[in-house]
């Protein structure tokens, strides 16, 4: 008889959970918009978040995973976000100065060495307080993912010192430390949205751009780019946001259910990211583009030609969070 009574107390408790959870969330349908194809690192990982998402809310709360820039280049997703015509979007930190100073610290040049750091940083305080910064102007983000350290492609030629950048047209993103940064190394740098690219280096409206190996792959830059240069120049953050007017209106248990898919799907990312970029200097190999690695002394005279924009970095984002990320990179490498 007892043994019965156990059984039914489980099964009351596990329903009682079971109805707690269904009441917690209501019908939802969440478009989430990324401007890399279906088959990529950053597709994948949106599909992730979406399954656990659907998982954790029995389904209640459907995400949508809409890619190819489908909803529009990662500046148009973010105004769509603080408007509140779109709930959710993943892009480039380089893409959101204009709306937080603060991220521009993400572009300094060649500011991670390791992924370790990288994932220290973003992660520790200071990342979190960059990343809050974003909130009063609408959008609220949840994680940060990787997109990768950057390297150089183009037409011209292999770029084996820095004098090869001198008049290449080089696209890069829609922001003033990447256009003062390869001005200053000579390059006639080309801002553009990362949705025209492609065609940009197809019809030669510019000679080359620069991006981790998984997009050179995953957006089939080998079939119209001759070279590839590693530079690993800088390190690039992606990060997950929420339109801040959609997320006010969930109740405390959807936005933990996002919260903790977010994280989930950034370790997911993070793993899928690096397992493929392992793999993808070979595929771009076989797919006929010449790989040359950018000499150590050259690298260097690429660092001490990009001080002074570290300099106009600091000030745009400010000295306090400046010292900050210096403080948590110092914490990373030596411990102290
Ligand atoms: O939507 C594309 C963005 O995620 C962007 O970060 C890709 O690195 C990129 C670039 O060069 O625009």
């Amino acid at each position: 008889m007892r043994i019965k009574f156990v059984l039914t107390a489980a099964a009351a408790a596990i329903l009682a959970t079971t109805a707690v959870q269904a009441q917690d969330f209501k019908p939802r349908i969440v478009r989430f918009g990324y401007g890399l194809v279906d088959d990529s690192n950053q597709g994948r990982a949106v599909r992730y978040f979406a399954q656990e998402v659907e998982k954790a809310t029995g389904g209640k709360m459907k995400v949508r995973a809409i890619g190819n820039a489908s909803l529009g280049s990662d500046t148009q997703m973010q105004q769509a976000l603080i408007g509140g015509a779109q709930e959710m979007m993943v892009g480039s930190t380089a893409t959101l100065v204009g709306i937080s100073p603060a991220m521009a610290v993400w572009d300094t040049p060649f500011l991670f060495t390791t992924v370790k750091e990288a994932d220290a940083v973003l992660d520790g305080p200071v990342g979190e307080k960059v990343k809050a910064s974003l909130e009063p102007k609408g959008m609220v983000g949840l994680v940060y993912w990787e997109n990768g350290f950057r390297n150089l492609t183009n037409n011209k030629q292999p770029i084996t010192k820095l004098e090869d950048m001198n008049g290449i047209k080089l696209r890069v993103m829609q922001n003033n430390v990447f256009l003062d940064s390869f001005k200053a190394l000579g390059a006639n740098a080309v801002p553009l949205p990362f949705s025209e690219l492609f065609t940009a280096l197809e019809t030669r409206a510019v000679d080359g751009q620069e991006n981790p190996f998984n997009t050179v792959i995953s957006s089939k830059f080998y079939e119209v780019q001759k070279y590839l240069t590693v530079s690993n120049h800088v390190y690039s953050p992606w990060i997950v946001t929420v339109s801040k007017k959609w997320w006010d209106t969930l109740n405390a248990a959807e936005k933990q259910v996002l919260q903790d898919a977010a994280v989930k799907s950034r370790d997911f990312e993070r793993k899928d990211t690096r397992n493929e970029a392992s793999q993808a200097l070979a595929d771009i190999k076989a797919k006929g583009m010449q790989v040359n690695e950018l000499p150590a002394a050259e690298v260097d005279r690429m660092r001490s030609k990009l001080v002074e924009v570290n300099t106009s970095i600091a000030s745009a984002v400010g000295q306090d969070t400046w010292d900050a990320v210096q403080g948590a990179l110092k914490q990373v490498r030596t411990g102290q």
